[in-house]
């Protein structure tokens, strides 16, 4: 009997860095996001149990080409790879891990004002393009030496005047004799996509996103549950944001509601403090696991 092919439906294809400083947190936040991988820690792919989705695990500096290739349809990886490859992909979603900045540093006693000090002298990086874009914005001229690993020792074997290098504590610079001395850009892992996604992985894009956004907004916001007195309720309603706006119920004791609102991180404490001052009592703050606005 003939048997009749069964169109296969799509899934999307994942890239991520196999191990080394962004590994852990893309499989974190795509439990966060529900969809659980079978860990391929030795293997190239692994396939997700409840959500249309291969993850290819692979080194962050082949991501941007992997995707532009469409081997796979999208990567998590280091804004800093992304243009320093310069790859056409697209950057969809900032992803909130992996932060860092790219800059400038020089020997600790040097007095550098701006990039004109690297004018005619020797940089040592492992981001030549993104170093050549800079210096040509700013109209110096400088010789680069691509270096693939610890350029931080440049300077210091006499190899380099400058390095550019990404720093997050500032701590290999300063064990190196050096000083941060311009940022060039600040980076985090981002989502980048094929520029020519079907509409059908476009939708499955589309659902992992609305999950990845989710999960983002709890983490920059907390539940805030409070008592206040009834004659001071509008001055602490006033304070609170909350997604609509806040809820308040009654409390057992007379005079009393229970008042229950989302606050954001960024402006939290100084809310916190307000919400004290005004006569709020019992503040309890808990984590928010997903946000659905
Ligand atoms: O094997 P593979 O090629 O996949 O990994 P890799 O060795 O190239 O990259 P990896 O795992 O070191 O970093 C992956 C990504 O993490 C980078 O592309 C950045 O987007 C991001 N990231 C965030 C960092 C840092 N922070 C960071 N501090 N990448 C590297 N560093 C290094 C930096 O190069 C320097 O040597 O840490 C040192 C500085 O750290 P501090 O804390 O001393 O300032
Ligand atoms: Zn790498």
């Amino acid at each position: 009997m003939k048997q009749v092919k069964q169109e296969e439906s799509p899934k999307l294809k994942l890239a991520i860095q196999k191990s080394g400083r962004l590994h852990e947190d893309s499989i974190r936040l795509l439990k966060e996001c529900g969809i659980d991988i079978s860990n391929g820690v030795n293997k190239l792919k692994a396939e997700a149990s409840n959500f249309p989705i291969e993850v290819y695990f692979l080194r962050d500096d082949d991501i941007p080409q992997y995707v532009e290739d469409a081997v796979a349809d999208i990567g998590f990886v280091g804004e800093n790879v992304v243009y320093e490859k310069n790859k056409k992909v697209n950057v969809v979603e900032k992803l909130g891990f992996g932060k860092c900045r790219l800059s400038m540093a020089v020997r600790r006693n040097e007095s550098y004002q701006d990039a004109s000090f690297l004018s005619g002298k020797r940089i040592a990086t492992s981001y030549p393009v993104i170093v050549e874009k800079f210096l040509k914005e700013n109209g110096v001229s400088a010789e680069i030496h691509e270096i693939s690993g610890s350029v931080e020792i440049a300077p210091g074997i006499g190899l380099a005047d400058a390095i550019c290098d990404l720093v997050s504590s500032g701590s290999t610079l300063f064990m190196n004799g050096l000083k941060e001395a311009e940022t060039i850009l600040q980076s985090q892992a981002v989502l980048v996509k094929n520029e020519n996604l079907d509409a059908a992985r476009q939708q499955l894009l589309q659902r992992l996103l609305f999950r990845i956004q989710s999960v983002k907004k709890a983490k920059n916001n907390k539940y805030i549950l409070l008592n206040a007195p009834n004659d001071k309720l509008k001055e602490i309603i006033s304070l609170l944001p909350g997604m609509k706006s806040p809820t308040v119920l009654p409390l057992a004791e007379p005079g009393w509601s229970s008042v229950h609102s989302v606050l954001n991180e960024n402006d939290f404490w100084e809310i916190i403090e307000q919400l004290k001052a005004a006569g709020a009592q019992g503040i309890l703050v808990v984590p928010i696991e997903k946000m659905i606005v």
